[in-house]
């Protein structure tokens, strides 16, 4: 809930899959992207 209100820069940056929204989708692509598994179109 905190960050719908207060962390709005740090919600884009990890809304990774451009849905609008940050998951347990765009956190575990975030890691596949750091172990070099996976690209951020
Ligand atoms: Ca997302």
């Amino acid at each position: 809930m905190q960050m719908a209100v207060g962390k709005q820069a740090e919600d884009l940056v990890m809304n990774v899959n451009g849905d609008g929204n940050v998951s347990s989708i765009d956190a575990r692509k975030i890691l596949r992207t750091a172990a070099g598994l996976e690209e951020i179109p």
